[in-house]
């Protein structure tokens, strides 16, 4: 029997020293070879800024959070009861809305004429633009930022998953908002009532450029209101949980929209407020924003 052992042993050491080898010949970035372009183009913290394209990005790390509110939170409302969420890869999204600028650059006209609360103005978001246009600009800046070098060929422009865009507002916070468990309008761009008992604060009721409001912890601005933002998750009535969850094809009536906007109260735009849309409809109240990613 001893002897059987010993045998086996035997064979057991080659199969070791061959999951080894095997580990250490994928490893390329480890090995003699030169990183590639994608190996360095991720972040190296949360937050870590870069700008491709004329789109300022900020790094959200790979995680896990827990998304939705808990039963406490107030003024939640259905469809918003927590689930666990890993997202197994970092991505970059934008530090603001995407402005008219932006957008007349990639696209050259703005999808849709100018109202009294969102005037033409490079500087401010865009905004009456359906799901579709959206989309058709994010493929266009991916196009153009491979063309000029800055977005290597395995990552590309998209709407965030709704997944992706509850973790980047929170930024790690677990209130209910990014700045705690009130919001004041002299902390977001909204109208009227402030969440919760904030203190007060101007209601514009109408569009700004992005950086008037603080950013929350990962240097994004206007997570919390301004506009409205399209996710690329079809509206399903219970939240997303699990690893990377992308309900992009998961078809149902309307998508996700995210975020509170100018012309509602302060309770919309905590972290965990979602709000359907059909995707062929357009508000000026309604725009987005552009995550890169590594699919
Ligand atoms: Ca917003």
């Amino acid at each position: 029997m001893k002897r059987i052992s010993k045998k086996n042993s035997i064979v057991f050491i080659p199969s070791i020293v061959m999951v080894v080898a095997v580990c250490v010949g994928t490893g390329g970035s480890f090995g003699a070879e030169l990183p590639t372009r994608s190996d360095t183009f991720e972040g190296t913290k949360a937050g870590a800024e870069t700008n491709v394209a004329t789109i300022q990005l900020c790094w959200c790390p790979a995680g896990k959070f827990i998304m939705g509110s808990p039963r406490h939170e107030p003024e939640r409302r259905p469809g918003e009861d927590q689930v666990e969420v890993t997202l197994t890869k970092g991505f970059w999204m934008a530090k603001f809305e995407t402005t008219q600028g932006q957008w007349k650059r990639a696209m050259g006209k703005l999808p849709a004429p100018p109202t009294a609360e969102l005037p033409e103005d490079d500087d401010l978001p865009v905004g009456n633009v359906n799901f579709a246009e959206a989309e058709a600009f994010c493929r266009k800046l991916t196009e153009l930022a491979r063309k000029s070098g800055e977005l290597p060929a395995e990552w590309e422009f998209r709407l965030p998953t709704e997944a992706q865009w509850e973790y980047a507002c929170r930024a790690g916070t677990t209130t209910a908002t990014a700045f705690g468990d009130k919001l004041s309008s002299k902390q977001a761009n909204f109208k009227g009532k402030p969440y919760n008992g904030a203190e007060p604060g101007p209601s514009l009721g109408r569009a700004v450029k992005g950086g008037r409001y603080p950013a929350n912890a990962w240097g994004l601005h206007d997570m919390h209101g301004n506009t409205f933002e399209w996710c690329r998750d079809w509206y399903h009535p219970k939240l997303p949980g699990g690893v990377d969850p992308d309900l992009y094809l998961s078809a149902a009536t309307s998508r996700v929209r995210r975020g509170g906007c100018w012309a509602d109260e302060g309770w919309p735009c905590r972290s965990a407020f979602r709000l359907r849309f059909e995707p062929e409809r357009r508000y000026d109240h309604i725009g987005f924003r552009v995550v890169a990613v590594k699919p």
